[in-house]
């Protein structure tokens, strides 16, 4: 599969010159789609309810907001004048006001932030989590953002995705609420925000794009499977595009780490509900805990770091390090007590099948494995694993992921159940959990022929060390693509984050815009090899990255390379600069 890739990323490479002519086995050259233009603000932003009418839309606010009163998110402590948001105009607003079957009001919340210098582009923030929150509609990009859509001058719409906080979770037992969430709210925001920017600028949106991480990467690719006629750019960060496998993976896990974990009282547990910091849950981190999975870090270092001709504390050739490292072989075996050096077998074991992933009793896969790789040592992933997953996923099962609707508790063993009723249709709903929240066939992604078809450009990225969505599934998920769609480097490229956490954070280079290049690919037709990221050290206006390594330069930097090109050291220059790697 990786040797397909290659050919087609040579065969797109040479379509450059075939112009106009196509060969057996490769696609037609897609259309170049024209570039936007800016245009200004004309409407009186306090006229905007007056003058401006959708079906099923209240608006509920509408005001002007100076420039510098919003900062990019995670540069508060940035000079206002580098990371301000623009001057523009807050609209907020309801559709589908309703009640549900459960007999509480339901609505889609949403925000759009309208540019006075618009650049006649629109962006659809997608966001996280099980959504039920109106983030800020700055359309924040990658890890510390220094920027973000709106800074860049966007029009930007953010949304709860049909439901508020107080339903998470319950509100998957709504069937048009476990619906909106998966992908009806993306739907019904869309021309609704389109006919918004089209009444507010005197011209519909040039170019559409969607993006997000996590849900919101789920979200993107959920746009790119059903509504490749709206976006021209989809930006999907650690897509956790198989939602209900992954969360079902999560329970699974947590009762590993359970079985190898000492019980504590409660009272001793150094873990604490993630929404909740007072109250304790059950201490699973004893097993592997912070020290263990340092060794385990340190262990695959020591095995991979020169893999990709540098000794730097990344591991950039993450395929290849699959292939040598070994948690048997290569880690300790502790032959008396846990000395800080070794691991025990049943610890290794452990550790081991959780990466390999869980399986049902006849075999199938309940998600996907795991790559190893040194960001596991981040509390990140740690969060992901032992916090989030007793506390966030049983509950996200009961409500959203399954059929028929039940309790499920933390440590809930009952995988096969579990397993089935994502795929199952429960009573009053139209769809199964996977049809709902999953992209429409994720499983033969022949769909991203139609992006393809238009001149749509994908790009996804994710961490190589994210703990709940596996870097390996979406790199399996761009190979199935492959698969499926001739030439699909010309409409998909996905870049592997090395050593980043979930979204953000671990030994990493986490900060980077990617949106701009997707802009550059859609409407230029530059297609992105190579993207430059840094890291967050001290004085870093994005926030700094606590968990950097010590060694490191403040303000390292890193190519992040299209897959399945890999980032190499050019054998000289700073270890600390992108400038001395290239991706091969
Ligand atoms: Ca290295």
């Amino acid at each position: 599969m990786k040797t397909a890739l290659k050919a087609s990323l040579t065969g797109a490479a040479s379509a450059v010159f075939l112009f106009g002519c196509t060969t057996m086995g490769e696609s037609p050259q897609p259309p170049q789609l024209k570039a936007a233009t800016p245009a200004a603000l004309q409407i009186n932003c306090a006229d905007v309810a007056a003058k401006f009418s959708y079906a099923a839309l209240r608006i509920t606010a509408s005001n002007p907001i100076a420039a510098g009163a919003v900062a990019v998110s995670g540069a508060s402590n940035a000079p206002k004048t580098d990371y301000e948001a623009p001057a523009h105009c807050l609209v907020k607003g309801l559709m589908y006001e309703r009640v549900g079957v459960d007999g509480k009001n339901y609505a889609i919340s949403f925000e759009m932030r309208l540019p006075n210098a618009w650049n006649g582009r629109f962006y659809h923030q997608v966001n996280g989590g099980l959504d039920g929150v109106v983030q800020v509609a700055l359309g924040a990009l990658g890890g510390g953002p220094l920027t973000g859509a709106l800074h860049q001058g966007f029009a930007v719409i953010s949304s709860d995705a049909g439901h508020n906080g107080s339903q998470n979770p319950s509100f998957g037992a709504d069937p048009i609420a476990r619906q909106d969430y998966g992908y009806t709210a993306v739907a019904k925001l869309t021309p609704m925000a389109k006919g918004l920017i089209a009444a507010a600028y005197g011209k519909a949106p040039d170019r559409s794009y969607i993006g997000g991480c996590s849900n919101g990467g789920r979200h993107t690719m959920v746009a790119a499977s059903r509504f490749a006629d709206q976006y021209d750019g989809f930006l999907a960060g650690a897509p956790g595009y198989r939602l209900p496998q992954a969360a079902l993976a999560q329970v699974w896990g947590s009762s590993q780490w359970k079985n190898l974990s000492p019980e504590t009282p409660l009272a001793a547990s150094s873990l604490t509900h993630p929404f909740a910091p007072s109250v304790k849950i059950p201490d699973i981190s004893l097993g592997f805990n912070a020290q263990d999975r340092q060794i385990v870090s340190d262990a695959i270092l020591n095995k991979c770091d020169a893999l990709d001709g540098a000794k730097d504390g990344l591991v950039q050739d993450v395929a290849a390090c699959q292939k040598v490292f070994d948690i048997n072989r290569d880690v300790p075996t502790c032959t008396a007590g846990r000395d800080g050096k070794c691991l025990s077998i049943q610890q290794k074991n452990t550790i081991a099948t959780v990466f390999a992933g869980g399986k049902t009793t006849d075999g199938k896969p309940l998600y996907a494995n795991f790559p190893f790789d040194v960001g596991i040592s981040a509390t990140n992933w740690a969060a992901w694993k032992y916090q989030n997953a007793q506390a966030l996923d049983p509950g996200a099962l009961s409500f959203i992921f399954n059929s028929p609707l039940r309790t499920v508790k933390a440590f809930d063993t009952n995988y096969d159940e579990l397993y089935a009723g994502i795929y199952a249709k429960p009573v009053g709903f139209a769809e199964s959990s996977d049809e709902t929240i999953n992209p429409s066939g994720h499983d033969k992604p022949a769909y991203m022929a139609a992006l393809q078809k238009r001149g749509a450009k994908m790009i996804t990225y994710h961490g190589v060390s994210d703990g709940v969505f596996s870097e390996l599934d979406t790199r399996a998920w761009v190979e199935r693509v492959a698969a499926h769609v001739a030439g699909s480097s010309n409409v998909l490229r996905h870049f592997s984050v090395p050593g980043m956490a979930h979204c953000s954070g671990g030994s990493a280079t986490d900060q980077f815009d990617l949106l701009t290049p997707l802009v550059q690919w859609v409407e230029q037709g530059i297609a992105p090899a190579s993207i430059k990221a840094t890291a967050r050290g001290a004085g870093n206006a994005g926030g700094v990255n606590a968990e950097l390594p010590k060694d490191w330069a403040a303000n390292r930097s890193r190519p992040l390379c299209a897959y399945p090109t890999v980032a190499r050291y050019k054998g000289s220059g700073s270890l600390e600069d992108a400038a001395s790697f290239s991706c091969q």
